[in-house]
């Protein structure tokens, strides 16, 4: 492909500086909690920021969006193409890392090379762009298409090969109105960090389905076999480890889990006696909305209500807060969500962890220390 350079200038400067760098180089990092649940909108300046490799600096002119594989007709679009052609479509969507509160898992067993994320890989965007399904629909659907896979322009080395990020998803949700060929963030043209200038959102899957600096669509039968769709992102049960997993026998990630997650106070945090405000985010299972989240003092014997901020929307997260009595002395602060299709949380994280770290949703706790 044309217009691709390796960014010249350090294209992190537009972040926050609050932010916490979980590796510089590939540039890891998210918004300190107690800035994250401040708002319902993440400012894209506090996004987090999940790159495997290089940040690759596109000619926006020169750029071309190939669509191919089992359509009717090949594509090779420009960000005018995809302008003109389709409806602009508006989402408000959550993305959250698989990764994300690994850092909780770290304490039952290590995960070697994987970033020990706390609470901070999940953010979320105005999305604007245009719908998948309208471009697929317009190439064409071919006989024996059951997955779309997309490739990033990025280059990532792993297994001593270098290579675009890569990711697939079922047919039947590329053709869901929600999942975005997506061109701005928060009103704005995308950044370079975030996959400019275009960007897959899957609303409701893992973050890393939604491929950054899109370069290629293929319709196909099977999965992508791209690293990470293939080997990497996949959930192996708690009893597995790095010496017995067999690679193909982990099921691959889509949907998110339900979660709900304590942002402030944070743990450890010194606290006076009395009345405390609880504040945090939680999402539903596969990006459906919530019905609940509750809180626990008293290590899971009773439980009060949290106030949902906000309307509980599909694919979007929500904000809550509580207000709970503290006693003097260490206590510790539980949450957990319900969402509307009914899922829960499990209780401990050993139920939840994996030897590659992901998907952590049991409950989540903070211990604070009360004084008189
Ligand atoms: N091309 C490309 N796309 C990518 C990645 C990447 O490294 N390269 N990381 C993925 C992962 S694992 C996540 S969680 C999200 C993070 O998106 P963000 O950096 O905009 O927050 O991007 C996904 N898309
Ligand atoms: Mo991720």
């Amino acid at each position: 492909m044309s217009g691709i350079m390796e960014h010249p200038t350090i294209v992190q400067a537009d972040k926050h500086p609050a932010l916490i760098v979980r590796s510089a180089e590939p540039f890891n990092a998210g918004p300190p909690p107690g800035l994250l649940s401040r708002s319902w909108q993440t400012p894209t300046e506090l996004f987090f920021v999940r790159n495997h490799g290089t940040v690759p600096a596109i000619d926006p002119d020169a750029y071309r969006l190939t669509v191919r594989g089992r359509i009717e007709r090949p594509l090779s679009l420009s960000l005018d193409d995809l302008r003109h052609t389709f409806p602009q479509r508006r989402v408000t969507a959550a993305l959250q890392c698989a990764g994300n509160r690994r850092q909780e898992m770290l304490a039952v067993r290590d995960i070697p090379n994987e970033l020990p994320w706390d609470l901070e890989a999940i953010s979320q965007a105005e999305w604007a762009g245009v719908s998948l399904s309208q471009v697929l629909e317009y190439a064409g659907i071919g006989a024996g298409a059951a997955h779309v896979a997309f490739t990033g322009l990025d280059e990532v080395e792993r297994r001593g090969r270098r290579f675009g990020f890569g990711a697939s998803i079922p047919l039947a949700k590329a053709l869901a109105p929600e999942v975005l060929l997506a061109y701005e963030m928060n009103g704005e043209p995308l950044t370079a960090l975030h996959g400019a200038p275009l960007r897959l959102v899957v609303p409701g899957y893992i973050g890393a389905r939604s491929v950054k600096w899109l370069g290629e669509i293929a319709v196909q039968a099977r999965p992508s076999d791209n690293y990470f769709q293939a080997v990497a992102y996949r959930h192996f049960p708690p009893e597995v480890d790095a010496t017995t997993a067999v690679e193909d026998e982990g099921v691959m990630l889509d949907e998110l889990f339900v979660s709900a997650t304590i942002c402030a106070p944070s743990d450890g945090e010194v606290l006076p006696g009395g009345p405390a405000t609880i504040r945090g985010y939680a999402v539903g299972h596969g990006g459906s909305p919530l019905a609940r989240v509750e809180l626990s003092g008293d290590g899971g014997q009773s439980w009060t209500a949290a106030t949902l901020l906000g309307e509980q929307r599909v694919w979007a997260w929500q904000l809550w807060e509580a207000t709970i009595t503290l006693r003097p002395g260490a206590q510790t602060i539980i949450a957990r969500a319900t969402d509307c299709r009914g899922h829960t949380q499990p209780a401990d994280v050993r139920q939840t962890w994996n030897y590659k770290g992901y998907m952590n949703n049991a409950w989540h706790q903070v211990e604070v220390q009360v004084g008189e």
